[in-house]
């Protein structure tokens, strides 16, 4: 069935693909890409929130900076309105791999089964000649499908010695020496250096890297142990005027984060949080070779020292300060091996003079809350887990460019089809990305004015309503429902520019009504055009 689209797009394929003649700039080694059709290098982390990229200009990436991320930036474009579709690891994944939204491949949740009938994108780019291989976090419950290469870790992964499975490995996972972010950089070295050069190439670069628990490699565990982050300003937010969904989750780093887990207190007696009494945080250590836990251990005891000792004299507020810059010292000391890896590939790209015949892009699965509203972890609808980090270099585009165009991880599929050639299937609603890259970011005639969210893993961990929603470059409403007939349903309503940090919802102020209820009517509209059947 051809269903309308919402958004106003070509569902035909836009045969744009960017030609490569050949070199363009810099390198004296400049290789065109065989056939004339681009490479693309595709990097995304796990949970890398835009907050911690420095080409992003936060102030936590300031005292943190990430060169070899920025020197991407310097080299493509920089979105600063990239989103995701559904702000959960697998369900991103599924969208990347297919092009098609949650409900439409099926896999709306965590750890629901996607339609297994549904086609992925590398299958499309293999049947257009290209070599395809995926390296890292796969995090699906089906196999991988379309790679002429593969090795992926097991579920979610692991940061220390972590199993790969691959087709070497017939269908085991096996366990692998080194560093989780280490090896997938060398894996991804790997393909490069055996690639067939008489092929274009779809590299997919997974990292584990920074998802929970948040384990840094054993030489950057003393990195920032001096400095102390701004918290934002949010983070004693107190959850008045938004419905009950913002006070109910359980992502508060006050509140849920893991005082053993999480924060790495071992030895602490308090009253834990479930995932220290699970012992979680043993199974986090448990993969760690006896020199390394040793290492490990003699390290945050010797850090957690001070605070063991205060801690009964230390007031609730001065706990949670500790708890804040310890979590994002961890997490900050994980991105930087990210950065590392990053800097490596570059480093490949540019001497084996790719860089004029490759797309290069950096993202990540989905947003993630540094402590603003007081959280970690994603889901909502809001700004920090609904956006996502995106940069793009690719053959002849103005370097440093900046672009606020509306773009979301349901164009991937579309753009890579279009780099190949390759004719876009009618149900994908996104759109390939390379008109705005042509444009250096700014936006083309007939771009989406707005995008469609939905997230629906209400049962998991973290307690987060189900809820969707529609927002433009202004305007943003989400309606939160509740499938088991617990909770009414309700709506929130923010203007961005007036509001930005998403503190004051306006579903209930009449000056608003009139528009409100044109976004509701736009949000049904789309519904229905997608083919949407809960909410
Ligand atoms: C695990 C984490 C959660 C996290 C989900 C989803 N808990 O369950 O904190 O939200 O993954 O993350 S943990 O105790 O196992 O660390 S996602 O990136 O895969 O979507
Ligand atoms: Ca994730």
């Amino acid at each position: 069935m051809k269903l309308n689209n919402p958004f106003g797009l070509s569902l035909l394929c836009a045969t744009s693909g960017m030609t490569v003649a050949g070199p363009l700039s810099g390198s004296s080694r400049a290789v065109a890409a065989p056939g004339g059709r681009m490479n693309i290098v595709y990097i995304m982390c796990d949970d890398h929130s835009f907050q911690t990229i420095s080409a992003y200009g936060h102030p936590l990436s300031r005292l943190a900076p990430t060169p070899n991320i920025d020197r991407l930036a310097r080299r493509g474009i920089r979105f600063d309105r990239a989103y995701v579709e559904n702000s959960l690891s697998t369900p991103s994944r599924a969208c990347l791999m297919t092009g098609l939204y949650s409900h439409q491949n099926g896999q709306t949740m965590l750890t629901n089964r996607m339609d297994t009938t549904v086609t992925f994108i590398p299958q499309l780019m293999q049947q257009a000649g290209y070599q395809t291989a995926m390296i890292g976090k796969w995090h699906m419950l089906c196999e991988p499908r379309g790679f002429d290469t593969y090795s992926i870790l097991s579920g979610q992964g692991e940061y220390y010695n972590p199993r790969f499975k691959s087709e070497a490995t017939g269908g085991r996972y096996v366990r692998e020496e080194g560093y989780a972010t280490d090896l997938i950089t060398r894996k991804a070295l790997d393909f490069l250096r055996q690639r067939d050069r008489n092929r274009p190439f779809l590299l997919y670069v997974h990292h584990k890297a920074p998802h929970r628990p948040w384990l840094p490699p054993l030489e950057y565990l003393d990195l920032y142990e001096d400095v102390e982050f701004p918290m934002p300003a949010t983070f004693y937010d107190d959850y008045t005027s938004r419905g009950p969904a913002a006070a109910e989750q359980r992502m508060r780093i006050d509140e849920h984060m893991a005082m053993i887990y999480d924060l790495k207190l071992y030895g602490y007696e308090g009253s834990g949080h479930e995932c220290d009494v699970s012992q979680l945080w043993r199974a986090a250590l448990q993969t760690m070779t006896p020199e390394e836990r040793a290492q490990w251990l003699e390290n945050y005891e010797r850090k957690n020292a001070p605070f063991m000792q205060q801690q009964e004299n230390m007031t609730h507020d001065e706990v949670v300060r500790w708890k804040y810059q310890r979590y994002i010292k961890d997490y900050l000391r994980v991105i930087r091996r990210v950065d590392d890896s990053v800097g490596q590939l570059l480093d490949y790209l540019e001497a084996e003079g790719l860089m004029d015949s490759t797309m290069i892009v950096y993202t990540s699965d989905q947003g993630f809350y540094m402590g603003e509203h007081g959280w970690f972890d994603k889901r909502f609808m809001y700004e920090e887990s609904f956006r996502t980090p995106l940069i793009i270099s690719y053959p002849g585009c103005r370097g440093g460019s900046e672009s606020d165009v509306m773009v979301q991880n349901l164009d991937f599929g579309p753009t890579f089809l279009d780099i190949a050639r390759k004719e876009q299937p009618a149900d994908m609603y996104g759109r390939s990305l390379m008109p705005v890259l042509r444009k250096n970011g700014r936006r083309p005639r007939g771009w989406r004015k707005q995008l469609y969210y939905h997230f629906y893993d209400h049962t998991a961990e973290h307690n987060v309503m189900r809820h969707d929603g529609l927002s433009d470059r202004r305007y943003k409403l989400i309606h939160f429902y509740d499938e088991r007939g617990e909770r009414p349903a309700y709506d929130e309503f923010y203007d961005l520019k007036q509001d930005p940090h998403e503190l004051h919802n306006l579903a209930d102020d009449p000056r608003y009504s009139r528009k409100i209820a044109r976004f509701r009517k736009e949000l049904q509209r789309t519904r229905e055009s997608i083919g949407v059947r809960e909410y």
